[in-house]
Protein backbone atom coordinates (compact mmCIF):
# COMPACT_ATOMS: atom_id res chain seq x y z
CA UNK A 1 0.00 0.00 0.00
CA UNK A 2 0.89 3.64 -0.71
CA UNK A 3 0.43 6.27 1.75
CA UNK A 4 -0.89 9.79 0.32
CA UNK A 5 -2.07 13.20 1.76
CA UNK A 6 -5.00 15.38 0.58
CA UNK A 7 -3.59 19.10 -0.73
CA UNK A 8 -5.29 21.98 -2.08
CA UNK A 9 -4.17 25.03 -3.30
CA UNK A 10 -3.89 28.16 -1.26
CA UNK A 11 -7.10 29.64 -2.82
CA UNK A 12 -9.03 26.76 -1.34
CA UNK A 13 -12.15 27.51 0.26
CA UNK A 14 -12.05 27.08 4.10
CA UNK A 15 -14.36 24.19 4.26
CA UNK A 16 -12.10 22.28 1.71
CA UNK A 17 -11.32 18.56 2.79
CA UNK A 18 -7.67 18.92 2.58
CA UNK A 19 -4.58 18.64 4.73
CA UNK A 20 -2.24 21.23 3.49
CA UNK A 21 -2.83 23.97 1.42
CA UNK A 22 -0.46 25.49 -0.81
CA UNK A 23 0.68 23.26 -3.83
CA UNK A 24 4.71 23.92 -3.59
CA UNK A 25 4.92 24.32 -0.33
CA UNK A 26 2.49 21.00 0.42
CA UNK A 27 4.44 18.53 -1.90
CA UNK A 28 8.13 19.54 -0.81
CA UNK A 29 6.10 19.29 3.12
CA UNK A 30 4.37 16.05 1.66
CA UNK A 31 7.84 14.31 1.36
CA UNK A 32 9.81 15.78 4.26
CA UNK A 33 6.85 14.05 6.53
CA UNK A 34 7.34 10.76 4.49
CA UNK A 35 4.00 10.19 2.36
CA UNK A 36 4.75 8.71 -0.82
CA UNK A 37 2.49 10.84 -2.96
CA UNK A 38 -0.48 13.93 -2.27
CA UNK A 39 -3.74 13.80 -3.81
CA UNK A 40 -4.64 16.77 -5.70
CA UNK A 41 -8.29 18.28 -4.66
CA UNK A 42 -8.82 21.11 -7.25
CA UNK A 43 -11.21 23.63 -8.23
CA UNK A 44 -10.11 23.44 -11.89
CA UNK A 45 -7.62 21.74 -14.05
CA UNK A 46 -4.96 24.11 -14.78
CA UNK A 47 -4.51 25.56 -11.07
CA UNK A 48 -0.45 24.37 -11.47
CA UNK A 49 0.73 24.27 -15.31
CA UNK A 50 1.26 20.47 -15.76
CA UNK A 51 4.94 20.47 -16.76
CA UNK A 52 5.47 22.74 -13.47
CA UNK A 53 3.78 20.50 -11.28
CA UNK A 54 5.80 17.04 -12.87
CA UNK A 55 8.87 18.92 -12.09
CA UNK A 56 7.83 19.93 -8.74
CA UNK A 57 6.63 16.39 -8.34
CA UNK A 58 9.66 14.72 -9.82
CA UNK A 59 12.03 16.80 -7.30
CA UNK A 60 10.45 15.87 -4.65
CA UNK A 61 9.76 12.43 -4.80
CA UNK A 62 6.05 12.20 -4.97
CA UNK A 63 3.49 10.68 -6.76
CA UNK A 64 0.05 11.70 -7.27
CA UNK A 65 -2.47 9.44 -5.60
CA UNK A 66 -5.70 10.67 -7.66
CA UNK A 67 -7.49 13.75 -8.96
CA UNK A 68 -10.15 14.65 -6.45
CA UNK A 69 -13.30 16.57 -7.42
CA UNK A 70 -15.01 18.26 -4.26
CA UNK A 71 -14.02 21.68 -4.66
CA UNK A 72 -15.84 22.07 -8.33
CA UNK A 73 -18.88 21.19 -6.00
CA UNK A 74 -18.33 23.28 -2.97
CA UNK A 75 -16.45 26.25 -5.00
CA UNK A 76 -18.23 26.28 -8.51
CA UNK A 77 -21.62 24.68 -7.60
CA UNK A 78 -21.79 22.06 -10.61
CA UNK A 79 -22.79 18.99 -10.23
CA UNK A 80 -23.90 15.37 -12.14
CA UNK A 81 -27.50 15.80 -11.10
CA UNK A 82 -28.01 19.28 -11.93
CA UNK A 83 -31.10 19.53 -14.72
CA UNK A 84 -29.39 22.68 -15.93
CA UNK A 85 -26.96 21.86 -19.41
CA UNK A 86 -24.82 24.45 -19.78
CA UNK A 87 -23.97 23.85 -15.94
CA UNK A 88 -23.44 19.86 -16.80
CA UNK A 89 -21.33 21.20 -19.76
CA UNK A 90 -18.78 23.33 -17.95
CA UNK A 91 -18.87 20.35 -15.69
CA UNK A 92 -17.26 17.80 -18.22
CA UNK A 93 -15.48 20.10 -19.74
CA UNK A 94 -13.91 20.50 -15.86
CA UNK A 95 -13.61 16.53 -15.12
CA UNK A 96 -12.06 16.02 -18.68
CA UNK A 97 -9.26 18.53 -17.85
CA UNK A 98 -9.15 16.83 -14.48
CA UNK A 99 -8.88 13.30 -16.63
CA UNK A 100 -6.34 14.57 -18.99
CA UNK A 101 -4.23 15.91 -15.38
CA UNK A 102 -4.96 11.99 -14.50
CA UNK A 103 -3.45 10.29 -17.31
CA UNK A 104 -0.42 12.83 -17.02
CA UNK A 105 0.87 12.58 -13.62
CA UNK A 106 0.25 8.73 -13.96
CA UNK A 107 -2.10 8.04 -11.35
CA UNK A 108 -4.78 7.38 -13.28
CA UNK A 109 -8.04 7.92 -10.90
CA UNK A 110 -10.19 10.73 -10.74
CA UNK A 111 -12.94 11.08 -7.64
CA UNK A 112 -16.63 11.77 -7.94
CA UNK A 113 -17.68 12.79 -4.26
CA UNK A 114 -20.11 15.47 -3.52
CA UNK A 115 -20.25 16.79 -6.80
CA UNK A 116 -22.75 14.07 -7.91
CA UNK A 117 -24.99 16.68 -6.64
CA UNK A 118 -28.17 15.97 -4.61
CA UNK A 119 -31.66 14.79 -5.06
CA UNK A 120 -33.61 16.95 -3.02
CA UNK A 121 -37.17 16.90 -3.68
CA UNK A 122 -36.82 15.35 -7.23
CA UNK A 123 -38.01 12.15 -8.52
CA UNK A 124 -34.90 10.01 -7.37
CA UNK A 125 -34.41 8.16 -11.02
CA UNK A 126 -35.23 11.41 -12.48
CA UNK A 127 -31.52 12.44 -10.69
CA UNK A 128 -30.25 9.53 -11.12
CA UNK A 129 -30.33 9.09 -14.78
CA UNK A 130 -28.80 12.37 -15.05
CA UNK A 131 -25.90 10.84 -12.95
CA UNK A 132 -25.70 7.82 -15.42
CA UNK A 133 -25.75 9.90 -18.10
CA UNK A 134 -22.98 12.16 -16.86
CA UNK A 135 -20.82 9.18 -15.95
CA UNK A 136 -21.14 7.48 -19.24
CA UNK A 137 -20.15 10.78 -20.59
CA UNK A 138 -16.92 10.44 -18.57
CA UNK A 139 -16.13 7.16 -18.81
CA UNK A 140 -16.22 7.43 -22.58
CA UNK A 141 -13.32 10.36 -22.27
CA UNK A 142 -11.68 8.52 -19.57
CA UNK A 143 -11.27 5.06 -21.17
CA UNK A 144 -9.67 6.45 -24.34
CA UNK A 145 -6.68 7.65 -21.66
CA UNK A 146 -6.80 5.06 -19.27
CA UNK A 147 -8.36 6.69 -16.69
CA UNK A 148 -10.64 5.38 -14.20
CA UNK A 149 -13.72 7.18 -12.14
CA UNK A 150 -14.04 6.69 -8.66
CA UNK A 151 -17.47 6.98 -6.73
CA UNK A 152 -17.16 7.97 -3.00
CA UNK A 153 -20.07 7.39 -1.05
CA UNK A 154 -20.61 10.74 1.35
CA UNK A 155 -22.36 10.63 4.82
CA UNK A 156 -26.15 12.08 4.68
CA UNK A 157 -24.87 15.33 6.36
CA UNK A 158 -23.02 16.40 3.65
CA UNK A 159 -25.36 15.05 0.13
CA UNK A 160 -29.00 13.34 -0.01
CA UNK A 161 -27.16 10.81 -2.69
CA UNK A 162 -25.41 7.77 -2.27
CA UNK A 163 -24.16 7.41 1.14
CA UNK A 164 -22.61 4.25 2.10
CA UNK A 165 -20.45 1.67 0.77
CA UNK A 166 -23.70 -0.67 -0.32
CA UNK A 167 -25.34 2.23 -2.12
CA UNK A 168 -22.53 2.99 -3.90
CA UNK A 169 -22.19 0.09 -5.46
CA UNK A 170 -25.69 -0.35 -6.47
CA UNK A 171 -25.59 3.06 -8.40
CA UNK A 172 -21.90 1.65 -9.98
CA UNK A 173 -23.58 -2.05 -10.85
CA UNK A 174 -26.26 0.84 -12.66
CA UNK A 175 -23.45 2.32 -14.69
CA UNK A 176 -21.95 -1.07 -15.30
CA UNK A 177 -18.70 0.39 -16.95
CA UNK A 178 -15.07 -1.23 -16.57
CA UNK A 179 -13.54 2.36 -15.35
CA UNK A 180 -16.05 3.15 -13.08
CA UNK A 181 -15.45 1.83 -9.58
CA UNK A 182 -15.44 2.94 -6.04
CA UNK A 183 -13.36 4.88 -3.19
CA UNK A 184 -14.85 4.21 0.36
CA UNK A 185 -14.37 6.95 3.01
CA UNK A 186 -13.72 5.39 6.19
CA UNK A 187 -15.47 8.81 7.75
CA UNK A 188 -18.00 8.23 5.77
CA UNK A 189 -18.63 4.38 6.09
CA UNK A 190 -18.24 4.95 10.19
CA UNK A 191 -21.40 7.34 9.88
CA UNK A 192 -23.12 5.20 7.28
CA UNK A 193 -21.88 1.52 6.95
CA UNK A 194 -23.00 -1.39 9.44
CA UNK A 195 -19.36 -2.31 9.85
CA UNK A 196 -16.67 -0.81 8.36
CA UNK A 197 -14.23 -4.07 7.85
CA UNK A 198 -17.16 -6.39 7.03
CA UNK A 199 -18.44 -3.79 5.01
CA UNK A 200 -14.79 -3.29 2.88
CA UNK A 201 -14.82 -6.88 2.42
CA UNK A 202 -18.50 -7.42 1.24
CA UNK A 203 -17.26 -4.89 -1.51
CA UNK A 204 -13.69 -6.11 -2.10
CA UNK A 205 -14.28 -6.09 -5.39
CA UNK A 206 -14.75 -1.89 -6.00
CA UNK A 207 -12.09 -0.68 -3.75
CA UNK A 208 -9.91 0.77 -5.55
CA UNK A 209 -8.64 3.64 -3.51
CA UNK A 210 -9.43 4.70 0.30
CA UNK A 211 -9.62 8.26 2.11
CA UNK A 212 -8.81 8.11 5.95
CA UNK A 213 -9.91 10.27 8.73
CA UNK A 214 -10.41 8.80 12.42
CA UNK A 215 -14.14 9.35 14.10
CA UNK A 216 -13.79 12.98 14.70
CA UNK A 217 -12.26 13.74 11.07
CA UNK A 218 -8.75 14.31 13.02
CA UNK A 219 -5.51 12.95 11.76
CA UNK A 220 -6.10 8.67 12.35
CA UNK A 221 -5.48 7.82 15.87
CA UNK A 222 -6.62 10.74 17.05
CA UNK A 223 -10.10 9.36 17.38
CA UNK A 224 -11.55 6.04 18.05
CA UNK A 225 -12.25 4.36 14.77
CA UNK A 226 -10.62 0.74 14.69
CA UNK A 227 -7.92 0.68 12.36
CA UNK A 228 -6.73 -2.44 13.17
CA UNK A 229 -10.01 -3.65 11.76
CA UNK A 230 -9.76 -1.83 9.05
CA UNK A 231 -6.54 -2.54 7.99
CA UNK A 232 -6.72 -5.88 8.76
CA UNK A 233 -9.69 -6.06 6.36
CA UNK A 234 -8.21 -4.41 3.94
CA UNK A 235 -5.53 -6.83 4.32
CA UNK A 236 -7.92 -9.40 3.87
CA UNK A 237 -9.16 -8.09 0.75
CA UNK A 238 -5.67 -7.87 -0.56
CA UNK A 239 -5.70 -4.40 -0.84
CA UNK A 240 -2.80 -2.76 -2.46
CA UNK A 241 -3.69 0.65 -3.72
CA UNK A 242 -3.52 3.74 -2.23
CA UNK A 243 -4.44 5.08 1.16
CA UNK A 244 -4.53 9.04 1.35
CA UNK A 245 -5.17 10.69 4.33
CA UNK A 246 -8.45 13.09 4.28
CA UNK A 247 -8.71 14.74 7.69
CA UNK A 248 -9.25 18.14 9.14
CA UNK A 249 -6.14 20.40 9.18
CA UNK A 250 -6.46 20.14 13.06
CA UNK A 251 -4.64 21.52 15.56
CA UNK A 252 -2.62 22.69 12.16
CA UNK A 253 -2.16 21.30 8.81
CA UNK A 254 1.26 20.38 9.78
CA UNK A 255 0.63 18.59 12.54
CA UNK A 256 -1.87 17.09 11.18
CA UNK A 257 -0.03 15.43 8.81
CA UNK A 258 2.88 14.46 11.05
CA UNK A 259 0.28 12.88 13.25
CA UNK A 260 -1.60 10.76 10.87
CA UNK A 261 2.02 9.32 9.40
CA UNK A 262 3.08 8.79 12.79
CA UNK A 263 0.31 6.87 13.60
CA UNK A 264 0.35 4.67 9.85
CA UNK A 265 3.64 4.37 9.11
CA UNK A 266 5.28 1.15 9.86
CA UNK A 267 1.31 -0.19 12.05
CA UNK A 268 -0.35 -0.28 9.45
CA UNK A 269 1.35 0.90 5.42
C1 LIG B 1 -16.22 14.93 1.48
O1 LIG B 1 -16.67 14.71 2.75
C2 LIG B 1 -15.16 13.99 1.12
O2 LIG B 1 -14.87 13.05 1.82
C3 LIG B 1 -14.46 14.23 -0.14
O3 LIG B 1 -13.44 13.31 -0.31
C4 LIG B 1 -15.44 14.15 -1.30
O4 LIG B 1 -15.91 15.34 -1.75
MN1 LIG C 1 -13.25 11.66 1.39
Amino acid sequence: MKLGVAIASDNALPSAFVVMRGLEKSIKLAHEFGYDGVELALKEPDEMPAKELLDLLKKNSIEVSAISSGQVFAARKLMFTDPDKEKRAELVKSFCGFIDLAAETGCGLVNIGRVRGSIGTRDKNEAEKLFIDMANTLCDYAEKKGVTMILEPVNRYEIDYINSTDEGVELIHKVNRPNFTMMPDVFHMNIEDDHIGEALIRNREYVRYVHLADSNRHAPGDGHLDFDDIFSALGKIGYDGWCTVECLPFPDPETAAKRAVAFLRHRYI
